[in-house]
């Protein structure tokens, strides 16, 4: 189903820019920021008419909810690599000294604790993690919006893409502000009835729902707001690219 419709968006663009001309569907493509930071020109890889279209016609859309009652009673926790000395220490003492420090293009750079986190607004939705690998589960989300986070600290006008860091050192991803602001990007501290468990991404966890599970990095430590993803690694968005998975990975 998700193929098919992005088959059917992808030859559609690829017919328009046809029609518009090469250079003319290039430079529309560059004006409106619909070149992912991994995609070579507007007619390099597929990822790039993808992630074009999607910003094109699905930029407001949400990502899809599910009752209660759908809520998978045997979630499945991916396999991780073993915590860090640092992780070891901050769950020894029960996630107190955890902090969520956020730097960059911000007025006011913070380290948020997690009760910090806890006194801004509440979102929870009921969500699907996606892995590329075939498998998916349902469970509930409850924490607050990146987009509060980034209010609080003052996010500025020029940021074009939130970059975040997982404790495990050589992990990290990025997403554009259409995805930071989205109302359903959550920083999850809660799953299903209780706090989030260690092995679902405890204590803190980003929810990007309308990607991949990938994008969704658990035992977040660091966000940085950036108006170029050029100083980051390779330069592709995120380590994913540089192992041959796409950084939009829109579902
Ligand atoms: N920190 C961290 N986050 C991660 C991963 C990881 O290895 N480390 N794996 C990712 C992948 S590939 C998927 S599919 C999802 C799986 O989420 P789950 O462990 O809740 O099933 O987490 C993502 N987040
Ligand atoms: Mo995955």
């Amino acid at each position: 189903m998700n193929i098919s419709r992005r088959r059917l968006i992808t030859t559609g663009v690829a017919a328009a820019a046809g029609v518009a001309g090469l250079a003319a569907a290039s430079r529309i493509a560059r004006q409106h920021s619909l070149i992912p930071p991994d995609g070579c020109s507007l007619y390099g890889p597929g990822e790039t008419l993808t992630y074009a279209a999607q910003r094109l016609l699905t930029r407001h859309s949400l990502a899809r909810e599910f009752p209660r009652s759908m809520i998978s009673s045997v979630p499945f926790a991916n396999e991780i690599a073993k915590p860090t000395e640092e992780f070891k220490r901050h769950q020894a003492a029960g996630f107190s000294t955890w902090r969520l420090t956020v730097d960059g293009m911000v007025a006011h750079p913070t380290a948020f604790s997690l009760s910090d986190l806890k006194t801004l607004p509440t979102h929870s939705q009921i969500t699907e993690v996606v892995c590329e690998e075939g498998w998916s589960y349902v469970a509930e989300w409850i924490g607050t919006p990146l987009a509060n986070v980034l209010h609080e600290v003052g996010v500025l006008p020029q940021t074009r893409y939130i970059v975040y860091y997982a404790s495990e050192p050589y992990l990290w991803g990025s997403i554009d502000m259409a995805d930071a602001l989205h109302p359903q990007t959550l920083l999850a501290m809660g799953m299903n009835d209780g706090d989030l468990p260690v092995k679902f991404g405890g204590p803190l966890r980003i929810r990007v729902p309308r990607q991949l599970g990938y994008k969704s990095l658990k035992f977040l430590t660091h966000i940085t707001a950036t108006d170029t993803l050029k100083r980051f690694g390779k330069g592709l968005g995120s380590v994913d690219p540089e192992y041959g998975y796409s950084w939009y990975a829109g579902i």
